[in-house]
C-alpha cells in the first residue's frame, strides 16, 4: 500500500468553535476539506505531543450522515502518519462520553470524535470534528490553536492508498503498519457506570411495579448504550428507551433535548398517565434532559442537585472535592457548595475548561446550564451519567422529582433561571449589539432599574488557577445587588449566521414565592435585558427562537 502525499492549501479562516470544526456537511465534503483538518491536527499533535509514530487514537462518531465515510479517510490518513493503533467503535459509533471512557482507559495518546452535537444531521445539516487530548478531554485552547495556526500553513496532507476497512466486525485487522481495532461501543462505558451507581438499587425502583420511565434518545447515538443499560441490565420493560435506532438524519429531528427539540418526550411526560421520571440526551450523547411526572428541572437545578446528593451513589461516598459551572450557569451550584465548604469554580462556557480542575482534583462535578454535567470519571460532560445519577438519587430517596426539587428549594433557596436563544441572527447586527453593550458597560454601574440596581458589569475574564492561562471575552454579565444577573454572549457552536444567548437569574430564597413560572419571576429582567441591549431592534427578532 502506498502513503499519497497530496497537496493542498490553507483552509481555514477561522478558528475552530466552543467543541470543535463545525460546518455544513457541504463544507466537509469539499475536496480536501476534512483531510486538512486532520493533518492539522496530527501536525500539532506532533509540535505539542511528541512523535505520533506508534501511538493508539480512538477514533468514533454520533452516526449522523457522513460519518462512515469519514472514518475511513481518518483511517487511512492516521495509517499515513505513522499511528500505531486506532480503535474504532463498531460501525463507527461511540458516543462523546463513551470515547473519552476509552481514551482514559487505554492511555490513548487522544481521540477523534466526529459529531456537530446537537445540530442537526442530514445531507443538509451538520458534522463536526472535535480532537480530545490524552485525560480524555476536549482539547485545550493552547492545543485548538495550534491547529488553527497550522491550518493557516498546509501545503500537504498523507492518505494511504487502499480500500476501505470493515469496521463492522470486531476485532483487529491491518492498515498499512497500522492496527485497526473494532470495539464494542458499549462495554467499557457500561461497566464504569456500574462501578459509580447502585444498579441493584436501580434495578429495583425499575422493575418495582410503582415508576415508570422514559428515555428519549432522539434517534441519536445513546440509543444502543440506553437500552444497554436501562433495558439489559437495570430490567426496564422493553420500549423505555424511545428514538434507540441511531439514524444518519436522527429521523429528521434535531437533537437537541431541550423543551423545544424534545417535545415527544415533553408531550408524554406532561400529558395523562404521565410516567414518574424522563430523560433526553442529544446527538453525542453528551447532553442531558430531566423531567418529572409534569416536571422540568433546569439543568443549573439538576447540577446543585446532584451535588447536595451525591453521597448517595457509591461512586461518590466520600463527598466532593468541589463544584465547577460555566459562568452562565445559575449559582444554585455555589449555594451547595457554600453549604459543602466546598469551592465552587466558575469557567467561562465549553467543557475543556473543567479539564485542569478535574486533573488536579480540585472538582469533582461539573456542569454547564446547557444540559450538560458530568464528573471525574471522565473528561467530557455525560449524559446518561446524569440519568442513572438522578435514578440512583431517586431510588434512595423513594421520592419523585417534583418533590425532591422542592426540598431542595426549601433547603437552599430556588434561583429562577431561564435562557433566551435568538438564533440565526445575521452575524453583522449581533456583532453590532454585543460592541453596543461593550460600550455600555461602564456607564452601567449604580444605574437603577425599578427597584434594581447595577452591582457590577464586565467582559468575563477567566484565569485559570492551575495553569494560569487567561481567556478572556466570555460573556457580558450585569450582576444586580439583589443578587440577579443577566448574561449576553455569542454562541460559539452554530453554522449558519450568529446565535445570541441571553441568560437570566433571580434567587428567591422564601419558600412561599418559588411556585412561579420562571417566565413570570423573571419578566422584570427580561424587559431589562432588552432595554439594556436593544434585543428587538437590532436582532429584528420580536421573540427568541427557543427559549429554555
Ligand atoms: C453550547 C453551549 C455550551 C456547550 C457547547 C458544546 O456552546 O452553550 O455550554 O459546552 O454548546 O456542547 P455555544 O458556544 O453554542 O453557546 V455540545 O453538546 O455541542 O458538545
Ligand atoms: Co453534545
Amino acid at each position: 500500500m502506498k502513503v499519497e502525499t497530496i497537496k493542498t492549501k490553507p483552509f481555514l479562516d477561522q478558528k475552530p468553535g466552543t467543541s470543535g470544526l463545525r460546518k455544513l456537511v457541504t463544507v466537509f465534503q469539499q475536496p480536501h476539506y476534512l483531510e486538512n483538518f486532520i493533518q492539522s491536527t496530527f501536525d500539532s499533535l506532533e509540535t505539542i505531543e511528541g512523535p505520533i509514530k506508534g501511538q493508539t487514537i480512538v477514533l468514533g462518531g454520533d452516526g449522523r450522515y457522513y460519518n462512515r465515510q469519514a472514518i475511513q479517510i481518518i483511517l487511512k490518513m492516521a495509517a499515513a502518519n505513522g499511528i500505531g493503533r486506532v480503535k474504532v467503535g463498531r460501525g463507527g459509533i461511540l458516543s462523546t462520553p463513551a470515547t473519552s471512557c476509552v481514551i482514559r482507559q487505554s492511555q490513548s495518546l487522544g481521540g477523534i470524535i466526529l459529531s456537530a452535537s446537537h445540530n442537526p444531521g442530514g445531507p443538509n445539516g451538520d458534522f463536526g470534528v472535535k480532537y480530545n487530548i490524552r485525560n480524555g478531554g476536549p482539547a485545550p485552547e493552547k492545543v485548538t490553536e495550534a491547529i488553527f495556526a497550522r491550518s493557516k500553513e498546509i501545503d500537504y496532507y498523507k492518505i494511504l492508498e487502499a480500500s476501505d476497512v470493515d469496521i463492522d466486525t470486531l476485532g483487529e485487522s491491518k492498515l498499512g503498519d497500522m492496527v485497526v481495532e473494532v470495539i464494542d461501543s458499549v462495554n467499557d462505558y457500561a461497566s464504569l457506570m456500574e462501578a459509580l451507581f447502585d444498579f441493584d438499587r436501580i434495578h429495583d425502583l425499575l422493575t418495582s411495579g410503582a415508576f415508570r420511565m422514559c428515555m428519549d434518545s432522539m434517534h441519536a447515538v445513546t440509543g444502543p448504550y440506553a437500552q444497554a443499560l436501562f433495558e439489559q441490565r437495570l430490567g426496564a420493560p422493553a420500549g423505555t428507551v424511545q428514538n434507540g435506532v441511531p439514524l444518519e438524519d436522527f429521523g429528521g429531528g434535531h437533537p437537541d433535548p431541550n423543551l423545544v427539540y424534545a417535545h415527544d418526550l415533553v408531550d408524554v411526560l406532561f400529558g395523562e398517565n404521565a410516567p414518574d421520571f424522563g430523560a433526553a440526551s442529544d446527538g453525542d450523547g453528551d447532553r442531558n434532559m430531566i423531567l418529572g411526572r409534569q416536571f422540568f428541572v433546569t439543568p443549573s437545578d439538576s447540577l446543585a442537585v446532584l451535588a447536595a446528593n451525591a453521597t448517595l451513589a457509591p461512586g461518590y461516598r466520600d463527598g466532593l472535592a468541589g463544584i465547577a459551572r460555566s459562568m452562565p450557569t445559575s449559582q444554585a451550584a455555589d449555594r451547595v457548595a457554600a453549604q459543602l465548604g466546598i469551592p465552587c469554580y466558575e469557567t467561562p462556557t465549553g467543557w475543556k475548561f473543567f479539564g485542569n480542575l478535574l486533573d488536579a482534583g480540585q472538582a469533582t462535578i461539573c456542569g454547564e446550564e446547557s444540559f450538560g454535567t458530568s464528573s471525574n470519571h471522565i473528561r467530557e460532560k455525560d449524559g446518561l451519567w446524569a440519568v442513572l445519577f438522578w435514578l440512583n438519587i431517586l431510588a434512595v430517596k423513594q421520592q419523585s422529582v417534583q418533590q425532591l426539587m422542592q426540598e431542595h428549594w426549601q433547603t437552599y433557596g430556588r434561583n429562577y433561571y431561564s435562557r433566551y436563544d435568538y438564533e440565526g441572527v445575521e452575524s453583522d447586527r449581533a456583532a453590532t449589539l454585543m460592541s453596543g453593550l461593550h460600550a455600555k458597560l461602564p456607564t452601567l454601574k449604580g444605574k437603577r432599574f425599578g427597584p434594581r440596581e447595577v452591582d457590577y458589569s464586565d467582559d468575563f475574564s477567566y484565569t485559570d488557577p492551575i495553569d494560569g492561562s487567561v481567556s478572556q471575552n466570555q460573556g457580558i454579565r450585569i450582576g444586580f445587588t439583589d443578587g440577579s444577573r443577566i448574561v449576553f454572549r455569542l454562541s460559539g457552536t452554530g453554522t449558519q449566521g450568529a446565535t445570541l444567548r441571553v441568560y437570566l437569574e433571580q434567587y428567591e430564597a422564601e419558600a412561599s414565592k418559588q411556585h412561579l413560572d420562571p417566565q413570570q419571576a423573571l419578566a422584570d429582567l427580561i424587559a431589562i435585558a432588552d432595554e439594556v441591549a436593544q434585543i428587538r431592534t437590532l436582532t429584528g427578532m420580536e421573540t427568541p427562537t427557543v427559549i429554555t
